[in-house]
């Protein structure tokens, strides 16, 4: 029998800390490396590059699954929309640990559309009883006609390879659309900015004001293997600034010492991150806004 090469796009999807970057970074078992300095949006944007001697898939980020709101939401949603009609797969990650809450309904509704098979990875098994994890199987099973349901522990690495596995099984026949060695086409600002983006996010939880932009402005080497990273944060009111602050900036703190860790870890050199907090009224309404942070090309 040939041999044939596999390979296809899958979109990672689920709210924010059911732990798709921990995924990711298992997936690759390896820091992600920079490759290229190419301009481009965050809107779909390449998350790794898994190859083998088999397969090679391109997960990809789909930022727009998420609650539409205002102009933004509109862009944002339509690239959603696009970027599930290129792909082979969606992998759609949980919290096992935790209870389903509209942020998964609604990722759940938005898959409804599509005609790609949808994987349910119920993931952080290591907080979860075998009870558990059968009773979330059916739960979900109910609500959607999943290709497969893949228990996982993404901070463990239990089952990981599982998801490698089930994927290539549905991959068509394809090329080696990248070098073997590449592993991400994110450019390290573009980087930076996800990070700090995503520990707001986690840092504010349910607070997180909508209308929140993350802009590197300045991102420069200070000597050897020592980086200066200047962040604005911006929002659209003074209210929203004091809480991405917090009470004596301990929110801001916090935030800039977990984005500082993962950056360190992510570019392999000491980092430091200066964050400001701005307010820019109504920035989502003006095109001319948008275009300026990236979300029109
Ligand atoms: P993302 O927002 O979906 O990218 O989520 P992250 O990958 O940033 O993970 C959010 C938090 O969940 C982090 O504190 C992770 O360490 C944690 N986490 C991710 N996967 C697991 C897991 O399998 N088990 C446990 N216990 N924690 C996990
Ligand atoms: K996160
Ligand atoms: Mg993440």
């Amino acid at each position: 029998m040939e041999d044939t090469f596999k390979s296809g796009f899958v979109a990672v999807v689920g709210r924010p800390n059911v732990g798709k970057s921990t995924l990711i970074n298992h997936i690759i078992k390896q820091k992600v490396s920079i490759v290229s300095d190419k301009a481009q949006t965050t809107r779909n944007r390449i998350l790794c590059i898994h190859t083998d001697e088999e397969c090679q898939i391109v997960f990809l980020d789909t930022p727009g699954i998420h609650k539409p709101h205002h102009k933004l939401g509109e862009f944002m949603d339509e690239a959603a929309y696009q970027s599930l009609q290129d792909i082979d797969a969606v992998l759609f990650l949980i919290s096992g640990n935790e209870k389903k809450g509209p942020g998964d309904l609604f990722v759940l509704d938005k898959l409804k559309g599509t005609k790609v098979p949808v994987f349910l990875v119920i993931n952080k098994t290591d907080l979860m009883s075998r009870e558990e994890i059968l009773h979330k199987i059916t739960e979900y099973n109910a609500l959607f006609d999943f290709a497969q349901i893949i228990p996982i522990s993404a901070l463990t690495g239990d089952n990981v390879d599982a998801v490698v596995d089930e994927l290539k099984k549905i991959l068509p026949e394809g090329p080696k659309y990248f070098p073997d060695d590449m592993i991400t086409d994110q450019p390290e600002r573009l980087l930076a900015a996800e990070i700090v983006r995503e520990k707001l996010f986690q840092c504010l939880r349910d607070e997180v004001p909508h209308s929140i932009a993350v802009y590197v402005e300045e991102m420069k080497n200070r000597g050897h293997n020592k980086v200066y990273i200047r962040v604005t944060v911006y929002v659209e009111r003074d209210s929203q600034k004091r809480i991405v602050i917090g009470k004596n900036g301990t929110i801001l703190k916090e935030v800039g010492r977990l984005a500082r860790q993962e950056i360190e870890h992510v570019l392999g050199s000491s980092v430091f991150l200066d964050i400001w907090v701005k307010v820019k009224k109504d920035w989502r309404n003006k095109p001319s806004a948008l275009s300026e942070f990236g979300y029109k090309n």
